[in-house]
């Protein structure tokens, strides 16, 4: 990787840059008919992740088709917890669901120590998908954070209010606490393979961090995946890897969330009123249209996307992404729109 080619490297280097690099949350995914095509072929979402050539063909798909600033690998999030022995598969119309959830504190205390080789078709991918890619693409590696790998594994699917995990953090805060710890090592060991095999960037997704309040945020979430930067940070292999961190719609103050010690922060689409002059040259933005304007016209598009880009301006290493990501229902030929229209500016 040439650094000096990729305008994502030079963003998240704390660059002022006079186009943003552009890529999006969940590029590669349902809304697009290649997408679909392929996914055909599988019954099980997590048996077409461990095909390291289909990953690669699904990863590329958005690259051509929009000419992005970065490549993402194509996986789950829940590969950690299957890897564990919680038996993750997706049902049609249902998304995961687990055949082996954690329901009592003795399951935290049996499970299987992740084996980080189990997940070689996950590296496989990634070096796949890196020697396919222009070299000035960058790819991204990526994981969830602890909690939110937390939070489906005790709830066993997805949920609106995650109740069952909730209870089971109050009932059986020791383990929980074991539980968190795990997954953190878990997710260092992992995140170093897909570094090893050829990953860019990485970026941790906390989706579900808005489930808790700012104190339980700091101690269940934000302390975790805090630990996990610093294990990045601390080994030879990994230390100059950025990491982007993605928080759903945190309760907590972005000086909190700063802490983290991330080389850039992903907003979620309502974190709009957040004050530069305390972020500027500490850490780089990621983001935050909401996925939603892309079901509005191109004239409604335009408006929102200018107030944005009006916004990070200046700013010293801004990256164009949406809030969250792209959802099933959104019109490929709007990403088009759009990607032009940041270009065009
Ligand atoms: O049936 C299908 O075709 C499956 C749809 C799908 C896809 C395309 C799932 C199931 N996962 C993925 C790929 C995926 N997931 C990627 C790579 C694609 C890309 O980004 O280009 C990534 C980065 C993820 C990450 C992921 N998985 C997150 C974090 C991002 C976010 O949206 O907050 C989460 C929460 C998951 C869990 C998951 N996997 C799949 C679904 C439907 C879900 C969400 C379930 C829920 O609503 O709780």
């Amino acid at each position: 990787m040439i650094e000096k080619e990729s305008i994502f490297l030079k963003a998240l280097n704390k660059e002022t840059l006079p186009v943003p690099p552009i890529w999006y949350m969940r590029q590669a995914g349902r809304y697009m008919p290649e997408y679909r095509a392929v996914r055909k072929n599988f019954k099980n979402f997590l048996d077409m992740c461990k095909e390291p050539e289909v990953c690669c063909e699904l990863a590329l798909q958005p690259i051509e088709a929009f000419e992005l600033d970065s490549a993402i690998l194509f996986s789950d999030i829940l590969t950690i917890p299957d890897a564990m022995g919680l038996d993750v598969n997706f049902l049609e119309g249902e998304g995961p669901v687990f055949g082996n959830p954690i329901k009592t504190a003795q399951d935290v205390l049996d499970i299987e120590d992740f084996d980080t080789e189990s997940l070689s078709y996950v590296y496989k991918a990634v070096t796949n998908i890196k020697n396919d890619l222009p070299t000035h693409i960058p790819l991204i590696g990526f994981c969830g954070s602890p909690w939110t790998l937390a939070a489906y594994s005790i709830e066993g699917r997805s949920s609106k209010d995650f109740l069952i995990t909730r209870n089971f953090i109050k009932e059986n805060n020791a383990e929980a606490h074991i539980f968190l710890e795990k997954l953190t090592n878990a997710c260092f060991a992992y995140l170093k393979r897909q570094i090893e095999a050829g990953a860019d960037v990485i970026q941790i997704f906390d989706s579900w961090a808005n489930l808790l309040s700012e104190e339980e945020y700091k101690i269940y979430s934000l302390s975790y995946i805090t630990k996990l930067i610093s294990l990045l940070k601390n080994d030879p292999t990994t230390e100059n890897t950025p990491v982007i961190l993605f928080s759903r719609e945190p309760k907590a103050k972005l000086q909190t969330i700063m802490t983290s010690n991330s080389d850039c922060l992903s907003l979620y689409w309502s974190m709009n009123n957040i004050d530069l002059d305390q972020t500027a040259n500490k850490v780089a933005i990621q983001g935050n249209l909401n996925p939603e304007i892309l079901l509005e016209s191109n004239d409604v598009i335009k408006r929102e996307t200018l107030k944005i880009l009006q916004k990070y301006k200046n700013y010293p290493g801004y990256v164009f992404n949406l809030g969250h990501g792209i959802t099933p229902n959104i019109n490929p030929e709007k990403i088009k729109y759009l990607t032009d229209l940041i270009r065009s500016i």
